[in-house]
């Protein structure tokens, strides 16, 4: 009767802290463009999310900050999903982005911008490069995919696996 009630509360107090994690996040960012939160995706946005990049943040007055794609940080992505979305576009966060050069639509950007494809082969008329790749610097650099990030992950935890079941099995012998 005890053990049943314990694994009841245990649950319940589980699924309270999961509300607890999840909930904020959920309840404040979505994926949204209207830097100036005046309930209207445009240029001005546009303009307001690349000042930010570029270092003033004091115009973005709406929930997100100026971080549209919630992802925790406001960069070219984030400059490229507002534009996207003043074209009204939907589902602009989901876009692929990658290293993106030789922008001619806008001037005085970096030479290499990691934005989302529509709008570097749209709007910027830049090259991209591949959802593959992003910029360190001006420099396009490979980052590798999902699944070789999965990969590796498994081949370091078979290698760590590996030296722990070794050290075991000497410290068997000896
Ligand atoms: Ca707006
Ligand atoms: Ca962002």
């Amino acid at each position: 009767m005890y053990h049943h009630t314990s694994i009841i509360t245990t649950t319940r107090v589980a699924a309270f802290a999961m509300l607890l994690i999840t909930t904020p996040s959920q309840a404040v960012c979505t994926c949204d463009g209207d830097a100036d939160g005046n309930g209207a995706v445009n240029a001005i946005d546009v303009d307001i999310v690349r000042s930010c990049v570029e270092g003033n943040c004091a115009n973005c007055t709406n929930a997100n900050g100026c971080d549209v794609n919630c992802d925790g940080t406001v960069d070219y992505i984030d400059f490229g999903v507002a534009l996207c979305q003043s074209q009204g576009n939907l589902n602009c966060c989901d876009e692929p982005d990658g290293a993106c050069t030789d922008v001619t639509g806008f001037t005085g950007l970096p030479a290499c911008i990691t934005t989302l494809e529509i709008i570097c082969t749209g709007t910027a008329a830049g090259t991209f490069h591949g959802p593959n790749t992003a910029c360190a610097g001006d420099q396009v650099i490979d980052i590798p995919a999902t699944s070789q990030w999965g990969l590796l992950g498994l081949a370091l935890l078979v290698l760590i696996g590996g030296t722990i079941l070794l050290g075991h099995g000497k410290t068997k012998h000896a």
